[in-house]
């Protein structure tokens, strides 16, 4: 079947070879990555829930490419590619998913519970929804320290259906606070398809009862997020409050890695990744714009295939945690200012 032609909705004239480059490069080590934790866990190298990205890479690494220094992001418990994308060790995601010693949570988190302050990354999280009100707090904090960040919900089609959502929209645009609510839209929510569960389907316009602007964008088209990534991102640092972007993307893989998959067709399935796969897209444009020669793509997917690799050697050679780990990171060593004890 015929590829869609590159171009796409973002004129590519205006995107330089070295950022085409990042974006495959970027794309390709979160594919690659979560393919190596698919093997993984197969191998039973990995214990609990493991929640593949694997078709929606161009939703983070074109958000990422709008994303400042001291910009936040918090997502689902489909997360891997999230913390990829803004930094963080692959080795260290790696080991927390075979829960070693080396792993981000010291082994004692796994897929779903990774945090990285340095990166500004804040999980991780296995309650549908749940992520949508934090995201709304930590925007919060930057607006009241004053400074100008601005804090990245990620959440799914099936999540925009909870009610805390829209109690967190109310707050957020009350209090014009820098946040950019991220709807994933993969089409399913587990083996429920939007059609089954949804009757109004255009989710971004659901802030509009809210006052907060928002707008549809073409999940598979690195360059289309990152341009509304870039609008949504100015709008919040302009201190005009949220913002909204629904962003179509599918995910390849099931839902978690048990998954019957009989809701839908395996035609469908292979019609997206022949043609839509966003990966294909940017190198579609990459060869035709003449940036890099397909040897030089090459050495790329040879660059990254060892640094997955390494990732699942480290954490095959990080040993478990000692099992006096099991009585550390329970209670917080420090409180933060202003709370009960200081006040005691
Ligand atoms: C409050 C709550 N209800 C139900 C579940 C079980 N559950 C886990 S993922 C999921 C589907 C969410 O779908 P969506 O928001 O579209 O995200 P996606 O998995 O597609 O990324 C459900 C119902 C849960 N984890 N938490
Ligand atoms: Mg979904």
């Amino acid at each position: 079947m015929a590829r869609r032609p590159a171009g796409g909705t973002a004129a590519p004239s205006n995107t330089s070879k070295d950022e085409l480059l990042k974006y495959y490069r970027d794309m390709l080590l979160i594919r690659r990555f979560e393919e190596k934790a698919g093997q993984l866990y197969g191998m039973g190298l990995i214990g609990g829930f493991c929640h593949l990205y694997i078709g929606q890479e161009a939703v983070v690494v074109g958000l990422e490419a709008a994303a400042k220094e001291g910009d936040k992001r918090i997502t689902s418990y489909r997360d891997h590619g999230h913390m990829l994308a803004c930094g963080m060790d692959p080795n260290g995601v790696m080991a927390e998913l075979t829960g070693r010693e080396g792993g981000y949570s010291k082994g004692k988190g796994g897929s779903m519970h990774m945090f990285s302050r340095e990166k500004h990354f804040y999980g991780g999280h296995g309650i549908v929804a749940a992520q949508v009100p934090l995201g709304a707090g930590l925007a919060f904090a930057d607006k009241y320290l004053g400074n100008d960040n601005v804090t990245f919900t990620y959440f799914g089609d099936g999540a925009s259906n909870q009610g805390q959502v829209y109690e967190t929209y109310n707050m957020a645009e009350l209090w014009d606070l820098p946040v950019i609510f991220v709807i994933e839209n993969n089409q399913y929510a587990m083996g429920t398809s939007m059609k089954r569960s949804t009757k109004s389907t255009t989710l971004f316009g659901r802030g509009e009862a809210f006052g907060i602007p928002g707008e549809q964008v073409d999940g598979m088209d690195v360059l289309a997020v990152k341009a509304a990534g870039e609008k949504a991102v100015a709008h919040c640092r302009a201190g005009k409050g949220p913002y909204i972007l629904e962003v179509m993307t599918y995910r390849y893989r099931g839902h978690s890695m048990s998954d019957p998959a009989k809701y839908r067709t395996r035609e469908e399935v292979q019609k997206m990744r022949d043609e839509r796969d966003a990966i294909e897209h940017v190198r579609d444009l990459i060869l035709q714009g003449k940036h890099a020669s397909e040897d030089d793509l090459k050495a790329i997917d040879k660059e990254i295939k060892e640094i997955v690799n390494e990732s699942a050697e480290f954490a095959k050679e990080s040993p478990e945690p000692a099992l006096d780990e099991l009585w550390t990171d329970i209670y917080a060593d420090d409180l933060p200012q202003g709370s009960a004890e200081e006040h005691a």
